[in-house]
């Protein structure tokens, strides 16, 4: 009798750096063996499939509470399983503070909703909006300590926003302590300046919300936060990038041997601005910060992607149903400012990526692989436990059938959000079973994975965070300048 759980067979092994034919062999939770002819108490044939590490969705917001107070439309549960289907088996959401409020009790809180619901593993982000003595001095480096290696901080929104003295705090405290941070960088006051003029004409429909946020708040606010983290000498991730403005200040960055990463989501390649633009208040669907651009920010995007200025592609998932509990919780007619902020994606995020990405050419697989999975495990501490095919790592497999033709409606996903943005879309490529550490958590079409089966990952201090240790090459753009795009 073997003395392996589970083996997959007859398929093609992609990583971020290589792609082998081998069957993938599992003993618990591990995989244990990569080579040919193993027999295994379980089969899986993945003939025609491709076996791919499971995804990491770095970014996505689960019960969570805005900075308005709307709550999210996913709990622990659904956003979870959601994820799974989508072939993603480990999430990092955030545990998010408002004013007032002691970071750890946040957490405290966040691991309360999230372990006995959970399907897949998860670890959290921080989000720090009242950086207090107590915080600074107290909270935050103990979380640290704790597995909590990075934090979300935010230059706009009335109720989240820190001012440059405060976000010098945060970047010195992480670079002291070795953690990441993560930045929403749009410059808050051109915001508010433009949005109050467009009010006072009247223009209060949900367009005008990607007009009150333009490109160039975006690249104002990212080019003076790399600037603040160089100050420092603290490396810093760019979250949600929209646009060529912002794309150069990171490149720029990047170029000049800075440890500035860069995020971009699937809204930034299938949406634009038009799609705000839909009739009634059709639009607010769309509304998300910072907005979809146009065509021409499009291709910007997947340059980025294909040159790797981006290092991450996240879902943001941040669902909101459309009705008074999400988008419409300010009124069925409410202003562009007062809709809730996000788009949901968790599902859809690889799917979207792998069709236009992989099934047209515009990326290899073993880049699809660093954007969906490994390069996001290596900077937030979750390498090589989570990110990748390799002995020793958790058995947390995606495997793909990489011609599965689907056409998208909402009917197919498991969110509670109620509808997809990506609606009637054509997709190439979808991932058909689902391991989280060795166990079969989607298997034709159907969930076999219990609440609260997903586990908490502590997350290590990462190489990409020091502002003094070697980059791997797949994390360093410089690898990637002058090549092709
Ligand atoms: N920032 C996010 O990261 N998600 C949704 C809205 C926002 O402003
Ligand atoms: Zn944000
Ligand atoms: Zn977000």
């Amino acid at each position: 009798m073997s003395h392996l759980d589970l083996v997959i067979k007859n398929g093609t092994v992609v990583t971020a750096t290589d792609t082998f034919t081998s069957d993938v062999g599992i003993c618990g939770e591990r995989i244990v063996a990569l080579a040919d002819d193993l027999r295994g108490k379980r089969e899986i044939d993945a003939g025609g499939r491709l076996i791919l590490p499971g995804g990491i969705d770095s970014h996505c917001h689960i019960e969570q509470l805005s900075s308005s107070k709307v709550v999210c439309a996913d709990d622990f549960f659904s956003g979870t399983v959601s994820a799974a289907f989508g072939g993603t088996t480990t999430i990092i959401p955030f545990a998010a503070q408002h004013h007032g409020q002691s970071l750890r009790q946040v957490v405290n809180d966040y691991h309360d909703c999230a372990g006995p619901k959970a399907v897949i593993d998860y670890a959290f982000h921080l989000i720090i909006t009242d950086p207090t003595p107590q915080v600074m001095g107290q909270e935050l480096p103990a979380l640290i300590r704790d597995g909590y290696t990075s934090f979300k901080v935010y230059m706009t929104y009335d109720n989240y926003q820190l001012d440059d003295y405060q976000m010098l705090d945060v970047l010195s405290l992480a670079r002291r302590e070795g953690a990441m941070v993560m930045v929403h960088a749009e410059n808050h006051d051109m915001i508010r300046w433009l949005t109050e003029r467009l009010l006072e004409k009247g223009y209060s429909a949900p367009k005008y919300h990607a007009v009150s946020h333009p490109r160039i708040a975006e690249g104002e606010a990212t080019h003076r936060a790399i600037c603040l983290s160089e100050f420092v000498d603290a490396p810093l991730l760019v979250v949600h990038v929209s646009a060529t403005e912002a794309i150069d200040a990171i490149r720029n960055a990047q170029s000049r041997g800075l440890k500035i990463y860069g995020e971009t989501c699937p809204q930034y390649l299938f949406l634009t601005a038009k799609d705000l633009d839909r009739p009634g208040m059709e639009g607010a669907k769309y509304c998300c910060s910072p907005p979809p651009r146009d065509e021409a920010a499009q291709d910007s995007v997947w340059k980025g992607i294909r040159s790797g200025i981006f290092q991450v592609f996240s879902s943001d998932h941040a669902p909101y149903r459309f009705d008074e509990s999400g988008k419409l919780a300010k009124g069925k007619e409410a202003a562009f400012k007062d809709i809730a902020n996000g788009v949901p994606g968790i599902e859809l995020r690889l799917p979207l990526l792998f069709s236009e990405g992989v099934n047209r050419s515009r990326i290899d697989l073993n880049r699809f692989v660093s954007l969906a999975a490994t390069n996001a495990a290596k900077i937030y501490g979750l390498y090589p436990r989570k990110g990748t095919i390799a002995i020793g790592s958790d058995a947390d497999i995606a495997i793909w059938n990489p011609d599965k033709a689907v056409e998208v409606t909402y009917d197919l996903l498991h969110d509670n959000v109620g509808y997809t943005p990506y609606e009637g879309r054509s997709v190439r490529g979808w991932p058909e079973t689902v391991l989280s550490r060795g166990r079969v958590v989607v298997e034709d079409g159907a969930l076999n994975a219990d609440r609260g089966s997903g586990v908490f990952l502590p997350c290590e201090l990462s190489e990409a965070a020091n502002p003094n240790g070697a980059l791997s090459p797949e994390l360093d753009p410089r690898t990637n300048f002058g090549a092709e795009i």
